[in-house]
């Protein structure tokens, strides 16, 4: 029988709730710039790139070709600021709740963790949420070559730790990662509605509602 060897977790909407520091701190910038977001808009930047987030204002502003490419990662760079600042203050309490259990249940059965996130901030959220012992890999999306919702960041973690895709379940609460973790051809648990998450190969509400058992045998059938 075909067993999972590695859970791939996405860090923001699965691990912990950084898409409103995400959401604040490219308004602030959107606005700097002139161009007006909402939290509806928000929705269309989870689980893509830095660098293509901003390219998703800048088209919604009508702002497409006004900057140069060095100018784009300025812009870029003064929103991580922002963010950065915003998420220094994340501790234990802002992991969503379950997430240890379903993490210290996983490496009972011998089943290996890695986080699967577009942000390249994944390593300081992992440590500030104290997650750390528990994470054997965290992809670098710098190392990668095409974000979500490309199979890239998925693949990496297989590659690295040597498992089969095939042996690997990820989990996401993304359309664009549900989308990368089919094209990597692993199992998919979708995290959130169930309209958005039409993709996946199971859905959960929410991360505390993740059912390990319910998991691997939709993963054997
Ligand atoms: P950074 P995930 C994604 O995280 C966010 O959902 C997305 O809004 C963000 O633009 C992206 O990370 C890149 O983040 O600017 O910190 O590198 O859902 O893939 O964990
Ligand atoms: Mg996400």
């Amino acid at each position: 029988m075909k067993s999972v060897e590695l859970f791939i977790f996405d860090m923001d909407g699965v691990i912990t709730e950084s898409s409103e520091q995400h959401y604040l701190a490219w308004k602030n910038l959107a606005e700097e710039i002139g161009v007006a977001i909402d939290r509806s808009f928000n929705e269309r930047l989870k689980g893509i790139s830095r660098l293509a987030s901003l390219d998703r204002i800048l088209e919604h502003g009508g702002l497409e070709g006004k900057f140069t490419r060095d100018e784009k990662k300025q812009l870029a760079n003064r929103k991580n600021q922002v963010y950065v600042e915003m998420i220094s203050q994340f501790r234990e309490e802002n992991l969503f709740e379950g997430v240890v259990e379903l993490f210290k249940r996983l490496k009972c059965r011998g089943i290996k963790i890695a986080i699967g996130s577009a942000s390249k901030n994944a390593p300081m959220l992992v440590k500030l949420l104290g997650i750390e012992p528990y994470i054997d890999y965290i992809v670098n999306p710098e190392e990668v070559g095409n974000g979500k919702p490309a199979p890239d960041i998925f693949l990496k973690a297989a590659e690295i730790m040597g498992v089969d895709p095939c042996r690997c379940v990820g989990i996401e609460d993304a359309e664009a990662g549900v989308k990368a973790i089919k094209a990597a051809g692993m199992f998919a648990v979708g995290i959130g509605n169930s309209q958005v998450m039409k993709e996946a190969d199971i859905i959960f509400a929410e991360t505390k509602d993740i059912n390990i058992d319910e998991v691997l045998s939709r993963f054997c059938q």
